[in-house]
């Protein structure tokens, strides 16, 4: 009985490799873009998608405040507190160290105590709005990956607009309205994050959540929840991020949502706690921040697992013979075929897209009329499966469809097997092995066991049912437990201790 009870004993260890394998998947999953593998031809590389890791994103920007001379302490000035109109030993001065409060200590580290924050002259010109616009500016596109939350010393804001920008400033898009009255101040209805679902996830909304004021004076900060929108597709413990992963590749407008080159916080009422300016002491009020936490990674297409700080600009180290800052084309020497993005399917390690060299020679960028004249009409004899056309495109060129590559398009890429065409492998005995029993089919299905699905298996039926899986949030996560549970509990802390050690080595070395 010992070598079954072994067999099984592996095919568990198996499952759960997969199974931390895709719980680690979270975040740092697709963080290779290359390994070497022994295949019938002999060690070659298998390519992947990856990505840079996720970081604190406020080490990289650039701060901009408009009007630039807003901030307090030039001339120095006296301020009140908003609960306590004789409380006014708050003072503020530019030129001294201890009294000075500029943009940078919005980003410093805190934890500390006193906490350090910028803060902007008071109110002064009332009843003229006092507006401050903070510009956090990357030089770079980024994915933002946690909620963006800010920590304000002040009372938080009555009225304050959360923008974004994808073009370096150029044109901005509202991300959130906050006010303590939405429909007087944006004439917007007040919701929460709770009311988005997946068919409103772009859904600008305006909230009362974050700007009550003095009663909660210890809740300082105002959000927007990155997490509460992930949720929506990954569950709400954020389990299954293939799922997020999945929605991310087929939806442009899902991708660009969590992208960003710039924020700008627009500051448009400060806090009051009353429905009265108090005009007789306008010290009272002000903006004040000690803190914006920004977390995200660089956006590189797929193509990067790094991303460099150098000379004050953040750039992706672009790997599958891609360049640019985020990897956006392929090299001179590589443009056997259009570029494009790397693909986080199939789910686990994504497919790489790698640029492919010229298979004719350096492309020569010759006039494109007159090249077209000569090659358009011409038969190139394409692949008809492999390629769009069996004639010559503009450049000359049979122009493969995805996954296939060759002057004639009739071999496929890393990651696709040729069947009519170059088809992406869904699963096979390595990384990519269906879960929970089921079996792969000619590297292209898995065939599942009843009562799971998924492109590998790796989801309990239940999950797709009106109410989910009745045994809880996470009872879709980690299938090979909710399969052998009393195993489950011998393993899962063994597993939990050793799987950081363990994972890269024995998950890899029974992949290879
Ligand atoms: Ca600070």
């Amino acid at each position: 009985m010992r070598f079954p009870v072994l067999l099984t004993l592996q095919a568990i260890w198996g499952s759960l490799c997969h199974a931390m394998q895709h719980y680690q998947a979270t975040w740092g999953h697709y963080d290779m873009c290359k390994s070497q593998v022994y295949t019938d031809e002999g060690l070659t590389w298998d390519y992947m998608a990856c990505q840079p890791e996720a970081a604190d994103m406020t080490k990289f920007l650039k701060v901009t405040l408009d009007p630039p001379n807003i901030t307090c302490g030039d001339p120095p000035e006296t301020y009140c507190a908003l609960e306590n109109p004789y409380m006014c030993n708050n003072e503020c001065d530019a030129n001294t160290d201890e009294l000075a409060h500029p943009p940078e200590l919005m980003f410093d580290t805190e934890g500390r105590n006193p906490s350090t924050f910028w803060q902007s002259s008071s109110w002064k010109w009332y009843p003229k709005k006092l507006l401050v616009n903070i510009t956090l500016s990357w030089n770079k596109t980024i994915e933002l990956t946690d909620d963006i939350i800010i920590t304000f010393e002040s009372g938080r804001p009555e009225q304050m607009v959360l923008e974004k920008s994808l073009d370096y400033g150029r044109s901005w898009q509202p991300y959130q309205f906050y006010a303590t009255d939405c429909l007087e101040a944006f004439t917007m209805e007040a919701k929460t994050v709770q009311d988005i679902t997946q068919n409103t996830l772009l859904d600008i909304i305006c909230t009362e959540e974050y700007s009550r004021g003095y009663v909660w004076k210890n809740d300082k900060t105002v959000r927007f929840e990155i997490k509460d929108r992930f949720a929506l597709f990954a569950g709400p413990r954020l389990h299954n991020m293939a799922s997020l992963y999945g929605q991310l590749d087929t939806t442009k407008n899902l991708r660009d949502f969590f992208t960003v080159t710039d924020l700008r916080i627009r500051l448009m009422r400060p806090a009051t706690g009353a429905t009265m300016v108090d005009e007789s002491n306008l010290s009272r009020y002000f903006y004040a921040i000690s803190d914006i936490k920004v977390h995200g990674r660089c956006k590189c297409n797929l193509h990067a697992n790094s991303c460099v700080f150098d000379k004050d600009k953040l750039a992706c180290e672009c790997e599958h013979n891609t360049t640019g800052p985020d990897c956006g084309r392929c090299k001179r020497s590589y443009q056997g075929r259009a570029w494009s993005a790397g693909s986080y399917l199939p789910i686990p390690k994504g497919t790489a897209n790698i640029c492919i060299a010229n298979s004719i020679g350096p492309v020569i960028r010759q006039n494109v009329s007159s090249l077209g004249v000569a090659n358009r009409n011409q038969d190139c004899n394409c692949n008809p499966f492999g390629s769009d056309s069996d004639r010559c495109n503009d450049t000359g060129f049979c122009k493969c469809k995805e996954g296939a590559t060759g002057p004639k398009c009739h071999e496929c890429l890393p990651g696709y097997l040729w069947d009519n065409g170059c088809k992406s492998r869904v699963c096979d005995n390595e990384m990519l092995r269906c879960q929970n029993g089921g079996a792969c089919l000619n590297n292209l299905r898995c065939q599942c066991p009843s009562g799971f699905t998924g492109l590998l298996c790796e989801k309990a039926q239940c999950e797709n049912e009106a109410g989910g899986c009745s045994g809880g949030p996470d009872s879709g996560a980690p299938s090979a437990l909710a399969h052998h549970p009393a195993l489950a509990a011998l393993l899962l802390p063994l597993a939990l201790t050793l799987a950081p050690v363990l994972l890269g080595e024995a998950c890899w070395a029974s992949s290879v």
